[in-house]
């Protein structure tokens, strides 16, 4: 069966709608079929609060390319929407993150599945939580709605 893959879409610099839009129309020609997308949350910076506030957006794509090539095709798309190197948790044009890639569990140097933050980031879980009904964290082996539950964080996510 090809595997259900939940990305969270951010920007916080330039046309934010617009950068989603064009990075989901890529997603959808480039990595795999676009099955959910959430609502558009507009979302205080997290782990670096002197910036301006994101866009975040989480989706579900069905596809079959494994995870390393998935990643390399993601990276693509952020450079084709406009991202540049940016700083760690800095302001960025395009960020897309694979939060879950069904129930795999991948610890490469450069790609950690399950996203490691997704626990501690009321930017991801929100959105997440609206196109997960039954999803089962495969470490945590708890839902999202439990994980949010637990979160810890309490910084500003709101409907856009
Ligand atoms: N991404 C970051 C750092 N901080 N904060 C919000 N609200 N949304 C993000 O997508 C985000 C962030 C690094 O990728
Ligand atoms: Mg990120
Ligand atoms: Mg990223």
């Amino acid at each position: 069966m090809t595997p259900d893959i939940y990305l969270l879409l951010g920007t916080n610099e330039g046309d934010r709608l617009y950068n989603l839009s064009l990075a989901r129309t890529f997603i959808d020609l480039k990595a795999g079929t676009i099955t959910a997308t959430s609502g558009i949350y507009e979302t205080a910076p997290w782990g670096k609060t002197d910036q301006a506030a994101f866009l975040n957006q989480a989706i579900c794509i069905s596809s079959d390319y494994d995870p390393q090539t998935l990643l390399n095709i993601i990276k693509q798309i952020e450079t084709q929407v406009g991202r540049v190197i940016s700083e760690k948790w800095g302001p960025r044009v395009i960020d897309i993150d694979i939060l879950l890639y069904s129930d795999n569990i991948i610890n490469l140097p450069d790609l950690i599945i399950p996203h490691p933050f997704l626990p501690d980031r009321r930017f991801a879980l929100i959105p997440l939580l609206q196109i997960s009904k039954d999803i089962v964290h495969p470490t945590l082996k708890c839902s999202i709605s439990e994980m949010l539950a637990n979160c810890m964080d309490n910084s500003q996510v709101v409907i856009h």
